[in-house]
């Protein structure tokens, strides 16, 4: 890099942090909300850290003028949220009834965040699935159903927001929704072959299918808003997806060369080659054979160019060693392994709290370059980006609060994002913090923290900024050209 000084990003950049429902909101039984697949899976003993749920998270339910006041004092312009779908429709699906306070009160918030001049950003399903549609027709697993009662949640949703909400977001991470949930194991609703986890699940096959279900879906909600209400509201629409970049365990091996490139398509293209090409990327296809499901003519029309926007969510990099001979039935990574260290022995990056995550932010750099050499340079709007700090939750306020290691982490990554802008002609638009505040870290409980904003679990859920929700204001300026 080194040229950051002189890299910039434009003077219409939308910057601010992201969140998700299940995660801050609390209230669990208010107001007429019904359970999602969260809920119910946090009551299975052993699968969240500490016995964590989200019955009270960060209380965000009650403190919506609290998340605004936090917001204006770090100079955010916009705010990515998640709806709880279960909040609005209890039960889920397209002949259950409407629950009009659970509406109201996301009305009622959008208009205050206005009110403070802070542009919402609104995620439809950030993983928290009515558990009535699980229960009912196994939900994602259902690709009929789950079509039909998406796009009727996003119609209602849609017509009750109207123009008040330029920027949508159908889906947060199906990648996650797949695999860590029907073939890890690890999400909600947790199916996998490991009977030691679940006594339900098909690893080899399940995700595939929930991961056409969720392209399905988006591009269902997609046609909804573009036929029935773009002309109307003026939004638009796109779909978030998550992935980190790659780079060879062995650079002189190339095979491990060519599989860091079927990592990323395992990981994003999956999803992203049939929204932008229309197909499966072929390294899929090669492996899975007939466990990945086919394209019907009426499907594909849907999904094949049905973003407005692409959604990034994009957090370190990894070491990717081939592997060789034939791929397990249960891989989904694209047979090879995925690491943190490099044939020297150098580490991606400094270690963190989530044992997934190292920072690396020329990753950050080559991976936009890449997204958008592969897909004709789109708009791209990075909705999450963070870190964990190691032994975060252990340290006392007073060094706790001082969170120079995650303030270095966006110097880091918004300069390199501001390098992708200026010197790759990477169109990238808007950025997102993970996250506003410390939150449920889904599996991880409370343990672990991504916050800007400290939150004090213990006593009241108060909110107290950190360091690092100071300075990432004083970053944007350096960057973002004077209109
Ligand atoms: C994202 N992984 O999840 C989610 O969108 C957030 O809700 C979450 O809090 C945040 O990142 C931090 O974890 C991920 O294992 C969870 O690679 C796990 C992985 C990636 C993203």
């Amino acid at each position: 890099m080194g040229s950051a000084s002189t890299s910039t990003l434009p003077a219409d950049f939308l910057w601010g942090f992201a969140t998700a429902s299940y995660q801050i909101e609390g209230a669990v039984n208010e107001d007429g909300r019904g359970p999602s697949i969260w809920d119910t899976f946090c009551k299975i003993p052993g699968k969240i850290a500490g016995g964590a749920t989200g019955d009270v998270a960060c209380d965000s339910y009650h403190r919506t003028h609290e998340d605004i006041a936090l917001l204006k004092e770090c100079g955010a312009k916009a705010y990515r949220f998640s709806l709880s779908w279960s909040r609005i429709i209890p039960l889920g699906g397209r002949n259950d009834p409407i629950n009009e306070k659970g509406l109201q009160h996301y009305i009622k918030f959008v208009d205050d965040l206005h009110a403070a001049g802070i542009t919402p950003l609104i995620t439809l399903f950030h993983w928290d699935l009515p558990d009535e549609l699980d229960k009912r027709y196994g939900g994602l697993l259902n690709k009929e159903e789950f079509v039909a009662d998406f796009a009727h949640y996003a119609r209602v949703v849609f017509e009750a927001f109207g123009s008040r909400v330029k920027h949508w977001i159908t889906f947060n991470e199906p990648w996650c929704s797949s695999v860590l949930g029907y073939n890890v194991g690890q999400f909600a609703p947790g199916r996998t072959s490991d009977r030691a986890k679940s006594p339900v699940g098909d690893s080899s096959r399940e995700c595939w299918i929930v991961g056409h279900s969720l392209l399905v879906a988006h591009g269902a909600a997609v046609k909804i808003y573009r036929d029935e209400f773009k002309a109307r509201d003026g939004g638009e629409i796109g779909i978030t997806l998550n992935g980190d970049w790659a780079d060879p365990w062995d650079p002189e091996n190339p095979a491990d060369v060519e599989a860091c490139d079927r990592k990323i398509e395992f990981a994003i293209s999956w999803f992203a080659d049939p929204i932008y090409h229309g197909k499966y990327p072929d390294s899929m296809v090669k492996q899975l054979g007939d466990r990945l499901p086919k394209w019907t003519p009426e499907d594909i029309a849907l999904v094949h160019g049905s973003n407005d926007f692409y959604g990034m969510n994009h957090y370190c990099a990894n070491f990717i060693k081939a592997k060789s001979g034939e791929p397990d039935p249960n891989d989904t990574a694209g047979n090879l392994e995925i690491l943190l260290q490099n044939k020297k022995g150098e580490w991606v990056g400094p270690e963190t709290q989530s044992a997934w995550l190292r920072p690396c932010a020329i990753g950050f750099r080559k991976l936009l370059k890449w997204l958008s050499e592969r897909y004709n340079y789109p708009k791209i709007y990075v909705t999450e980006n963070g870190t964990s700090l190691k032994g975060e939750n252990d340290l006392p306020l007073e060094q706790l609060l001082q969170d120079e290691f995650r303030t270095q982490y966006f110097r880091d990554y918004i300069g390199a994002m501001a390098d992708a802008y200026t010197l790759d002609g990477v169109n990238v638009r808007a950025y997102m913090g993970w996250s506003l505040m410390d939150n449920f870290e889904w599996a991880e409980g409370y343990e672990t923290r991504f916050g800007v904003t400290f939150v004090d679990y213990e006593n009241g859920q108060k909110r107290i900024p950190k360091q690092s929700a100071k300075e990432i204001g004083k970053i944007f300026d350096q960057y973002i050209e004077k209109a």
